[in-house]
Parts: C-alpha cells; sequence; structure tokens
C-alpha cells in the first residue's frame, strides 16, 4: 500500500523549471511563426513564467540563456523575478551562435576561439553570482562533419582543459551541469555525444560538475531510465531537460511523444532518491505553433502526472514480485501505477494548496492571454536566438 499523504507531500514541494525561450517566438529552419503578444525582452518573459507557477503551483523557476536573456543589471532581473513570485534559475551558455564557431568553440582548433567561448562560459559564472543561480548549463554543438576534418582526441583534451578552468571559477554551491546530444548541428562526431563522455569528464572534475539528461538528445530506442539509474546511483544527474520527440531534436512539450517512457524516467528518479533539489527538473522546449503559456502549462501538468503514477508504484509488492522471480506480476505492478488515473488526485493536491483544479482553464479565465496580445505591441518579439 502506498502513503497517499507523503505522495501528495512529494507532488506538492516539486519543482519543475521552465526556460525563458519557450516563451518567446521559436520555429524550424523553415519558419519562425510570430505570435501576438509574444514577450519583448527577458522581464516579460519572467511574466509570463509566473503566470505559469501561479496556476500550477510547481514551477518557481525559470531557466535564462545567455545571451538571449542579456539585460544591463541581473541582480534587477532576479528582483523583477522574486516581485512576481519566481526565481531565476539554471544560466545556459550559448557558444553556438557567432560565426566565430563554424569549426566549435571550447573545442575549436584556434586557441584564440577556444578563449573566447571560456570567457563567456566564465561571464556567465558572474552572472549566476548576480541572480543567485545555482546552475551553469553547457551544450555544445561543437563537433565535425568529416571523418579526418579535425583530431577527436585532441578534441577531447581541449574541452578537459577549457571545463577544468570553469570549473574552478565556480563558487561554493555552485555547480556545472553538462548536456550531451548525440548529433546535430555536427553531422560526423559530436564532442559530447553521449551519457558517458559528459560522466567521464564530470568525474575528473569533481563533484560540482554533473550531468544533464534532455530527453530529446538519443538515439532513438535508446532506453533513457537506464541512463537515469545509472547516473543517479553514481551520484552524478544534475537534471533533466524535459521535452518530446518523435524523430530528433523535436523539442516538444514533455509527455506528449511517449507519456510512458516518461513515466518510466519518473519511477526511476523516485526509485533512486532522485526526486530532491539536488536533481534540476527543466524544460528544454519550443512551442513553434501552439500557444506558448498553455503549452508549457500542460508541460508542468504532464511532468506531475508522470511524477505521481511513478510515485504510486507499490515497491514493497514489486520487491516481492522481483525477488519471486514473477516476470509478469512485476510488470503488473509497474502498469498498474502507469495505468491508474492520478487526475484526481493532482486536483486535489492543486485544492489543498489553494490553487484551482484545472490550471488550463483557469489560466483561460485570468484574462492574461487578451491583456499580453493587448498591452505587447511595439519593439521586438524576443525569440529563440533572437
Ligand atoms: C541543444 O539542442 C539544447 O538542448 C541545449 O540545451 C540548448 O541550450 C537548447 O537546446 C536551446 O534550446
Ligand atoms: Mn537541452
Ligand atoms: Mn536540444
Amino acid at each position: 500500500m502506498t502513503d497517499l499523504t507523503a505522495v501528495k507531500d512529494a507532488l506538492k514541494s516539486q519543482a519543475i523549471e521552465t526556460p525563458s525561450w519557450a516563451y518567446g517566438n521559436s520555429g524550424t529552419r523553415f519558419k519562425v511563426f510570430a505570435q501576438p503578444g509574444v514577450p519583448r525582452d527577458p522581464y516579460e518573459k519572467l511574466d509570463d513564467a509566473a503566470k505559469v507557477h501561479e496556476f500550477t503551483g510547481v514551477a518557481p523557476t525559470v531557466a535564462l540563456h545567455i545571451p538571449w536573456d542579456r539585460v544591463q543589471d541581473y541582480a534587477a532581473l532576479a528582483r523583477h523575478a522574486e516581485e512576481r513570485g519566481v526565481r531565476l534559475g539554471a544560466i545556459n551558455s550559448n557558444t553556438f551562435q557567432d560565426d566565430d564557431y563554424r569549426l566549435g568553440s571550447i573545442c575549436h582548433p584556434d586557441a584564440a576561439v577556444r578563449r573566447k567561448a571560456v570567457d563567456h562560459l566564465l561571464e556567465c559564472v558572474g552572472i549566476m553570482d548576480a541572480t543567485g543561480s545555482r546552475d551553469l548549463k553547457l551544450w555544445f554543438a561543437d563537433g565535425t562533419n568529416y571523418p579526418g576534418q579535425d583530431d577527436i582526441r585532441a578534441r577531447q583534451d581541449r574541452l578537459a582543459e577549457g571545463l577544468a578552468e570553469v570549473y574552478a571559477r565556480l563558487g561554493e554551491g555552485q555547480r556545472m551541469l553538462l548536456e550531451y546530444k548525440f548529433f546535430e548541428p555536427a553531422f560526423y562526431t559530436t564532442d559530447v555525444p553521449d551519457w558517458g563522455t559528459a560522466y567521464a569528464h564530470c568525474l575528473k572534475l569533481g563533484p560540482q560538475a554533473q550531468v544533464v539528461v534532455d530527453t530529446g538528445h538519443h538515439a532513438p530506442g535508446t532506453n533513457i531510465e537506464f541512463i537515469v539509474a545509472t547516473l543517479l546511483r553514481e551520484g552524478k544527474l544534475g537534471g533533466f531537460d524535459f521535452n518530446s520527440r518523435f524523430y530528433a531534436d523535436d523539442d516538444l512539450m514533455v509527455g506528449a511523444a511517449d507519456p510512458f517512457q516518461l513515466f518510466r524516467i519518473m519511477y526511476e528518479v523516485v526509485r533512486g532518491g532522485g526526486l530532491t533539489s539536488e536533481v534540476a527538473f527543466m524544460l528544454d522546449q519550443c512551442h513553434n505553433i501552439e500557444a506558448k503559456i498553455p503549452a508549457i502549462i500542460r508541460s508542468v501538468m504532464n511532468v506531475q502526472e508522470a511524477t505521481a503514477k511513478a510515485l504510486l508504484v507499490d515497491r514493497p509488492a514489486l520487491a516481492a514480485a522481483q525477488a519471486a522471480g514473477d516476470v509478469l506480476g512485476a510488470n503488473a505492478v509497474l502498469m498498474d501505477a502507469y495505468n491508474t488515473d492520478v487526475r484526481p488526485l493532482l486536483r486535489e493536491v492543486r485544492e489543498e494548496m489553494g490553487l484551482d483544479p484545472e490550471p488550463p482553464a483557469a489560466y483561460a479565465r485570468s484574462g492574461w492571454a487578451e491583456k499580453i496580445v493587448a498591452e505587447r505591441v511595439g519593439g521586438e518579439q524576443a525569440g529563440w536566438g533572437a
């Protein structure tokens, strides 16, 4: 039997970080579809993120992306967030947009380009000092397109050297989260292609370096929950970039393509004791054709539902079936939890938190969508890459 009060308490204290860039316009390399009312600057992105937290109760922090969210005064941005009931979360670096990075950034063959990339990462740590953010999230687009283009091993050496310099700059309580991605934009080698490479670098760097798992960054068929279980077991799971994918790095709403996979991942999180603040549960999504704030509310709810189901797994019954070698019995315990309709439980949780039990409807009634369309006229709309 599962202790429902404990399940509810865990759900009430869950924290899901939303990404600033998901509030802005985004698209594919074919077209960016502009939406009315989209934020014009980082301050307005935080205003929208605060609405997601207001209606869900479990999205208290917002990840920034530098330079997309570059401002004059980061302490003022942090205060703006706090005035609206949210806080600034992970600082995401960007070493992939400048012309200089054609052959890579931190792994580039030219030391001057590597210097520029590392300086940007150091600048990001400085921003963390000002915002009070704990995590620096690193994703490198570095890699090669053709066999022989560059020395695979030398690139790893350059990566290790650059990461070590940034690691040394981290303050107490600050962390470096290293994200991997198996391909794109590089198509032959990627310098941090998988969890093993990320893990090896983080292990050498030390305890403040942790791996981040972006759910869209694996080859089709990869057992992501196995990676999660392994990283948690090694004390190296720093966080997630949640999204879902049908084909590659689709960045669709988490839980949309494969809610069962999300449940399996969250079960390993719960099983491994990872439902704590030591693991950052971030979204990394782009809402290209759908309304942005409602899509983020839906994504947060999808993570909540998967978490609730994972918490409902009858662990003693599962352990007993596993010990008895009862293959079908063990599978049935897991499937029973997955097939539970947790929506009534989550409605109760929200009511106990003083929230409307139906966040999408409450948001729709709030008038915020109409207000931002009316007010946010003029100025440049912020977007992915803007
Ligand atoms: C790269 O594909 C990535 O997942 C990294 O996290 C970037 O920071 C983010 O996308 C940008 O959307
Ligand atoms: Mn990501
Ligand atoms: Mn990605």
